[in-house]
């Protein structure tokens, strides 16, 4: 079968909810993925950053064929020997006293929803069913029915109500607006440190700082989604360390199972987490002993492998290197770590257009909305590698220009 037997069978057969590049991927090691063509690309998207660890990584292969052997699933009816382990490890990785695994991104941020809902009636004293959650303009935080109500892009919810009710927005970066948002019966605020899929927006200096000053003033919640930004993508455990800034939840998924295995979490001090008893919420594969073993050795590798280190050191290499390309199309390059965006002008024509043309070069990325070309290649990366792609992105540039 050939790339475009498997285009049509996926046509024919499978939900038309995604628009993929057409290449046909079989294989992955490290920051390299094949297709079944045989042709070799550089993968500078890592699986939306959850392939931090690069594809297949070796110590966290061997893991999973440990564990899978070992215990995959017992249900929480029974306790395990991973889950105690994971949770200690990952509170003392970030600070936090108590955690919470669920599967999904999504899934993890109804968690942090649920958790600030409970708090609020149980902790803060709001009137039932009266509590508000306030969330930012171009937010991503997942697809959940809860989640897409309180998303602005269209896409994500036309069609899809009736929503759920208890969230009001306000643009992302202004302090103003979140003070004004406050009422007596807000739980909380939810935010990402970067919006990525806005198109790798990063808010005013000092924001993150302003608004966790704010919201503890008026005992509010500080909900971090660090979903895509977390565990090492900008350079440190969680993208709001670059301001000091420790969130009342924060929110993790994506690279915490080593791009082998889904598991997400959700990290809190006890006052907060400590909000839920037996029953009260949970999740058939939450804390199941191979996902937590395979997060366990993900969170090593981070950390054996200085991971962080290098998302920092290539990160800000890469990105003065994109800066030199010149081109009339290009409007804005920026980023943290390894998370940068090219936002191009509107009259370039899209950038999907320069997704297909990298495609051609051997450069795997994807964009997002209409003008923003994303990179966030694997945190293995090294610099011989990003100068190799910078050589592909300059020749694209000089050829759509
Ligand atoms: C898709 C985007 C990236 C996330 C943040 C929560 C979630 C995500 C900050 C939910 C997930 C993914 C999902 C994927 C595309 C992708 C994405 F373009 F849509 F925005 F990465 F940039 N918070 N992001 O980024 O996590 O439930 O998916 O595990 O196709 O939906 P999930």
């Amino acid at each position: 079968m050939d790339t475009r037997d498997f285009i049509q069978l996926e046509d024919i057969y499978t939900a038309h909810n995604y628009h993929p590049l057409d290449a046909v991927l079989t294989k992955g090691k490290g920051i390299w993925v094949w297709d079944v063509e045989g042709n070799k690309y550089l993968d500078f998207l890592s699986g939306y950053s959850a392939i931090n660890h690069g594809h297949c990584h070796p110590r966290i292969v061997k893991i999973v064929q440990q564990q899978a052997k070992r215990l995959t699933l017992t249900g929480r009816a029974f306790r395990n020997d991973q889950w105690p382990l994971l949770g200690k490890e990952l509170c003392e990785l970030t600070g936090y006293e108590m955690v919470l695994a669920m599967n999904s991104g999504a899934e993890a941020i109804e968690t942090a929803i649920k958790t600030a809902r409970k708090w609020a009636y149980q902790k803060k004293g709001v009137p039932q069913d009266r509590a508000e959650i306030i969330a930012c303009a171009n937010n991503f935080h997942g697809r959940t029915v809860t989640i897409i109500s309180f998303s602005t892009e269209s896409l994500y919810r036309n069609d899809f109500g009736p929503f759920t009710p208890g969230f009001v927005i306000i643009p992302y970066g202004d302090i103003d607006a979140l003070r004004q948002a406050i009422t007596a019966n807000t739980a909380a605020f939810l935010v990402e440190p970067i919006q990525a899929e806005a198109g790798i927006l990063i808010p005013p200096a000092g924001y993150l700082k302003a608004a966790k000053e704010v919201c503890a003033e008026h005992d509010v919640l500080f909900i971090a989604d660090e979903i895509q930004t977390g565990l090492g993508r900008t350079g440190k455990v969680f993208a709001c360390d670059h301001e000091g800034v420790k969130a009342d939840m924060a929110v993790i998924g994506k690279s915490l199972g080593g791009g082998c295995y889904p598991i997400s979490a959700t990290l809190a001090m006890r006052d907060v987490l400590g909000v839920f008893k037996p029953g009260e919420h949970g999740s058939t594969f939450g804390g199941n002993p191979l996902a937590c073993a395979v997060a366990r050795e993900s969170l090593r590798v981070i950390q054996d492998e200085k991971l962080m280190e290098n998302a920092t050191e290539q990160g800000s290499y890469f990105l003065e290197k994109l800066k030199t390309i010149k081109s009339r199309h290009v409007k804005e390059v920026r980023g943290r770590g390894l998370l940068i965006g090219i936002e191009l002008k509107p009259e370039a024509g899209g950038a999907r257009r320069y997704c297909e043309e990298l495609k051609k070069e051997g450069l795997l990325c994807k964009e997002t909305h209409d003008n923003v070309i994303r990179f966030a290649p694997p945190l293995v990366i090294k610099q011989k590698d990003l100068n190799w792609a910078y050589r592909r992105i300059k020749r694209v540039f000089k050829r759509l220009n």
